[in-house]
């Protein structure tokens, strides 16, 4: 089963949208296997967007992740990486589609609410990063035995 990691950004949990975030990936028949509201400090704002570290929206990105607590979470379902990626929308909510969470909730690439890995290495990488081994746990959803 695949893991994917999740993050509502600051500017989500500032704007109440925890709980609608959550909800759709519930609703969708996503598995949150962990889940933890933490201020992201510095050094791991860094590790975690280095692919960005050359690009000019570097600086402006790790100030703003780091600014205010985010939600972090592991996700489980089948193809969770790409669900994931397609519940949360174009990166540039302009581009974003109503339905998506960037595209119902945001207007600003560099407010846009949510994250999700983009790759199974990544996804490895960023759960790691931001969860030990002791804050995650293993258990059925009721929805989960598929017959067919
Ligand atoms: P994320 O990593 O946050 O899930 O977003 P993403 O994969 O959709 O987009 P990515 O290219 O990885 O960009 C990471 C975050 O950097 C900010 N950004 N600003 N000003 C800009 O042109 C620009 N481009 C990206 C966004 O907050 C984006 O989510
Ligand atoms: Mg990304």
């Amino acid at each position: 089963m695949e893991q994917t990691y999740v993050m509502v950004k600051p500017d989500g949990v500032q704007r109440g949208l925890i709980g609608e975030i959550v909800s759709r990936i519930e609703k969708r028949g996503l598995k949150i296997t962990a889940m933890k509201m933490h201020q992201i400090d510095e050094e791991t704002a860094r590790e975690h967007y280095k692919e960005h570290s050359d690009k000019p929206f570097f600086e402006p990105l790790v100030e703003y992740i780091t600014s205010s607590p985010s939600v972090s979470m592991i996700v489980e379902g089948e193809n969770a990486i790409t669900i994931m990626r397609s519940m949360n929308g174009a990166t540039k909510p302009i581009e974003a589609q109503p339905g998506t969470i960037r595209g119902d909730f945001a207007i600003e690439t560099g407010r846009n609410v949510v994250h999700a890995s983009d790759s199974k290495e990544t996804a490895e990488k960023e759960i790691a990063l931001h969860f030990s081994e002791s804050e995650t746990t293993t258990y059925s959803r009721i929805d989960e035995v598929c017959l067919y």
